[in-house]
């Protein structure tokens, strides 16, 4: 199977993990777009009743509502049941990269209040080893030259993430520096010293944050942790 097969079959195979009157945490990437097209169809056809969705981009937003998915604001939900996104890398302990699509902020957020997190991947996000995927960082606009600069001192070989020709804005209409690390000996230590400097609102390192991954294989759908 090729990777949009894969996506596919891992998206389509998350949503037998919804039941009628949840609230789900609806996460970013094309992964997670095949999960919305198959909600949306569960949905239409009244197989799944009473969903509430809360998303995690504006892209997601788009789409979940043109497929009659109920859409609701974060802070109008007391809690999510279960989230699921997609993610750039997951390490052999289930330590995750995500932001490759810029939109680790509020997916970071939408996580946090979820009692459950599931990641949806084709088996090319998994590795040994962090760092392979250059590690997104959101930053706030005001200053973020020296951020910037900050981050190539200490070697962190940074980039900033372009839209074209102009700097990418999240949703939150801050900056993306993508650090290409190559390997993560520490995730932990590095994101404790990214999120302590001034500028730096989120990482897309995602720790300790996920209750199940579903992996799309060429022997079909396997879910590990
Ligand atoms: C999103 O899923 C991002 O955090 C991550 O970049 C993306 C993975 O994209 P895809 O499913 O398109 O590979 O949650």
């Amino acid at each position: 199977m090729n990777q949009d097969e894969l996506k596919a079959q891992t998206g389509k195979e998350s949503v037998k993990y919804i039941k009628s009157g949840m609230i789900v945490g609806l996460g970013t990437g094309s992964t997670v777009r095949y999960m919305v097209d198959e909600l949306g169809k569960q949905v239409q056809a009244g197989n799944l009743t009473n969903i509430i969705g809360v998303t995690t981009s504006s892209r997601t937003t788009k789409q979940a509502e043109s497929l009659g998915i109920t859409i609701k604001n974060l802070d109008d939900v007391d809690h999510i049941d279960l989230t699921i996104d997609g993610a750039d890398e997951i390490s052999d302990d289930f330590q995750g990269i995500k932001g490759g699509g810029g939109a680790l902020l509020w997916e970071k957020i939408v996580a946090n209040v979820s009692d459950k997190v599931m990641w949806i991947v084709d088996q090319s996000k998994l590795v040994h080893k962090l760092g392979k995927f250059p590690l997104p960082v959101e930053v706030i606009p005001f200053g973020s030259q020296h951020v910037f600069n900050r981050l190539e001192k200490k070697g962190y070989k940074p980039t900033w993430r372009m839209d074209g020709d102009k700097k990418f804005r999240s949703d939150e209409n801050n900056y993306i520096i993508d650090l290409h690390l190559e390997e993560i000996d520490h995730p932990a230590a590095l994101a404790d010293e990214l999120i302590h400097m001034v500028g730096i609102v989120e990482t897309g390192l995602f720790l300790n944050r996920v209750n199940d991954v579903i992996v799309g294989t060429d022997e079909g759908p396997k879910v590990l942790h």
